[in-house]
């Protein structure tokens, strides 16, 4: 089994330095803009002065006094991981998104060359969209995020099965995936700080005190995570469309056509509990060309009339005279409902 697991550094405040490269090599940050709100994520020079992700501002500005702070940009942010995505399918079909910036591909297919074709993943990246990716390669899901974050930013890191455990044994604690800060501060009370104090511990004793999760850490930080990769079963798009044999001319066709695919859209939203930042069209003319259009919206959507507003407008933009054998619509950069405030998916 041979896992990556890629994630983009410094993601939002990475996509804000490309629209404004005269604010790179400074402290940046992405987020609230007032006194009370808060950070998503600072950019590596910001975070030199100790800002970080979930920050306060006014606690912010006061490590680092010329932060510069630009609100919120998320329709870009997700266009951005979109085209990462999409580029990273060119190394494995099996991957698992896990974030809007991170995921684990299942390369268990390379026998050799993993280190350049890993640096290539990475150039290809930067490349394509401008951004550095860290990369981690390790034989399971644990050891792969944990290399991942090892040689950040813009880093490569292996690990391998003989660095198991030397090499985890200097880290802290808060390292091992899934010890989350109250039982960082129980394994502390009990003077457990680093992987080797946790090494000490015999399985009865961490699963007497943290059940599940206790043995978890302790296989994970013997090398032993039997996760596989879950290959993302939702569908990164919802579409629907249908063909004519006799083309289509009139507008008022075209549009009862969209308004009913954009109602099937909505039925089908509903049903799996998803909404969209992207509406799309899709025609084809009567000598087969196709023309598709988006649009991304500043919030996502799914019931009909946002959706069917963004196709008339599509359209009328379009204004395509040639008569249409194929109409259809879609909606893209699906997220689950309800979590739209911090939705990382
Ligand atoms: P992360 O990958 O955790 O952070 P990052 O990409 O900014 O930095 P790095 O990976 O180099 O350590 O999160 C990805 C994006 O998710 C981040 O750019 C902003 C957003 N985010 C929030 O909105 N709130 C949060 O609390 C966190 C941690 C991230
Ligand atoms: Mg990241």
């Amino acid at each position: 089994m041979k896992i990556l697991h890629v994630d983009l550094d410094a993601f939002y405040a990475s996509v804000e330095e490309l629209d404004h490269p005269e604010y790179k090599n400074r402290p940046l940050a992405v987020g609230g803009q007032r006194e009370d709100g808060i950070l998503t994520t600072a950019n590596y020079p910001a975070r030199k002065f100790g800002v970080h992700s979930a920050m306060p501002v006014f606690m912010a500005k006061s490590l680092c006094p010329d932060l510069i702070i630009l609100p919120m940009h998320r329709k870009k942010y997700l266009e951005k991981s979109q085209e990462v995505f999409d580029l990273l399918q060119d190394f494995s079909p099996r991957i698992e998104k896990v974030s809007i910036d991170e995921a684990y591909l299942d390369v268990s297919h390379w026998q050799e060359g993993e280190i350049e074709k890993s640096l290539a993943l990475k150039k290809k990246i930067k490349e394509e969209t401008g951004l550095n990716i860290s990369v981690g390669l390790s034989y399971n899901k644990f050891l792969a995020k944990l290399a991942s974050d090892w040689k950040k930013p813009d880093g490569f890191f292996w690990i391998k099965e003989e660095d198991i455990p030397d090499l985890l044994f200097p880290l802290p604690i808060s390292k091992v995936h899934g010890i989350g800060s109250r039982s960082e501060d129980r394994l502390h009370r009990m003077g457990i700080r680093t992987v080797e104090d946790l090494y000490q511990l015999d399985q009865d004793f961490l699963q007497d005190h943290f059940h599940k999760a206790g043995l978890q850490w302790y296989r994970r930080i013997r090398g032993i995570d039997p996760r596989p990769v879950e290959v993302n079963s939702r569908r990164k798009s919802l579409g629907t469309e249908e063909t004519f044999h006799e083309p289509i001319t009139k507008r008022e066709d075209i549009l009862a056509i969209l308004k009913t695919q954009c109602q099937e859209l909505e039925e089908e939203s509903l049903k799996k509990g998803i909404q969209g930042a992207t509406v799309s069209i899709k025609l084809k003319t009567k000598d087969f060309k196709v023309y598709t259009r988006s649009k991304t919206l500043r919030e996502p959507v799914y019931r009909w009339q946002d959706t069917f507003a963004v196709c008339r407008d599509l359209i009328d933009k379009l204004a395509l005279k040639a008569p249409l054998r194929l109409v259809g619509c879609s909606l893209n950069n699906l997220m689950d409902r309800g979590i739209e405030q911090m939705t990382f998916l």
